[in-house]
């Protein structure tokens, strides 16, 4: 079955399977960028990263769509430093993208992503607000999984840039992956005691420095990928709008869970596009565990 008549036979809300047929019709044209946009361009984003041409095309391309589609009325991006109204938009929706996620290992031919977060208006609310997320995932295949709340689907990208269901009602597994960003010299005294607690247990490590592949792979096998807070970083390295929640929201609904160490990612209400904070999402398990930790911790 294909994205569009599954959203249909889901019951989706016509404007919201309107917008995520939109975005996945992007995938291609994104894609076609991997041969020709590639190194670095000449500025930086708001965090102060160097962009990747193919982060500032990619970008490009989605906002073009969504502003000519008018389905959305607010559009943040990572690549962008303020948040975008649309002009004429013909829904109330905010969205959250990150438009090429893990871009700089293009150059090494390892999977990299579009995430997106879709919000029933301004996008400075809670996760848990949020009508629903999905990836776009460059790899060996190109697959989409979305959730709007009634279980998490996959399908894959064919030739001519249309997807096809391949998954239905994903759930993540118990499994023994852990994907730990940051450098081990930098874990604060909790994390250091949870890394080894899983290592102890018998827990692989794969980490691919793609937080949309390596969190695409523990939804399949299980475990957990966590960036945490470190020595001179406590909010952490990753982005609370444009990859904690919208990923949360799609390992949330397939049964694990998302957080910042403390609380449920999705329950945080951002200050900022900008805010970064520490990220635990995987099983429901480790993320208890983390929990514990910390907060046995006093911290
Ligand atoms: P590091 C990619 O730049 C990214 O934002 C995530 O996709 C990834 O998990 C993380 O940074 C990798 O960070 O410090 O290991 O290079």
């Amino acid at each position: 079955m294909n994205l569009d008549n599954f959203l249909r036979t889901k019951g989706t809300d016509e404007d919201l399977a309107q917008l995520i047929m939109l975005l996945s019709k992007q995938a291609l044209d994104i894609k076609a960028g991997f041969l020709s946009a590639r190194g670095t361009a000449d500025t930086k984003n708001v965090y102060g990263e160097t962009q990747m041409a193919l982060d500032k095309r990619a970008d490009e391309i989605l906002i073009a769509a969504l502003k000519a589609s008018r389905l959305v009325n607010w559009i943040a991006t990572e690549e962008q430093p303020d948040i975008i109204e649309v002009e004429g938009a013909k829904n109330p929706f905010g969205v959250t993208i990150d438009p090429l996620d893990g871009s700089s290992l293009i150059d090494v031919n390892l999977a990299v992503g579009t995430i997106v977060g879709i919000y029933p208006g301004h996008v400075l609310e809670p996760g848990n607000t949020m009508l629903g997320a999905l990836y776009i995932l460059y790899g060996p295949l190109t697959t989409l999984t979305y959730t709007t709340g009634s279980g998490v689907h996959e399908f894959v990208m064919h030739e001519d840039g249309t997807f096809t269901l391949m998954q239905e009602n994903l759930t993540i597994p118990d499994g023994k992956i852990y994907a730990p960003g940051a450098l081990r010299k930098d874990y604060l005294p909790y994390h250091k005691q949870f890394i080894e607690q899983l290592e102890l247990e018998g827990y692989k490590l794969r980490f691919s420095g793609s937080f949309v592949a390596d969190v695409h792979q523990i939804l399949h096998k299980g475990g957990m990928f966590t960036y945490p807070a470190f020595a001179g970083k406590e909010s952490g390295k990753l982005r609370l709008l444009f990859e904690g929640t919208p990923l949360g929201k799609v390992v949330t609904e397939a049964g694990g869970a998302v957080s910042n160490g403390t609380v449920n990612l999705l329950e945080v209400k951002p200050t900022a596009v900008s805010n970064r904070t520490p990220i635990y999402i995987g099983g429901r398990k480790e993320i208890a565990l983390i929990e514990s930790y910390k907060k046995n911790a006093g911290t």
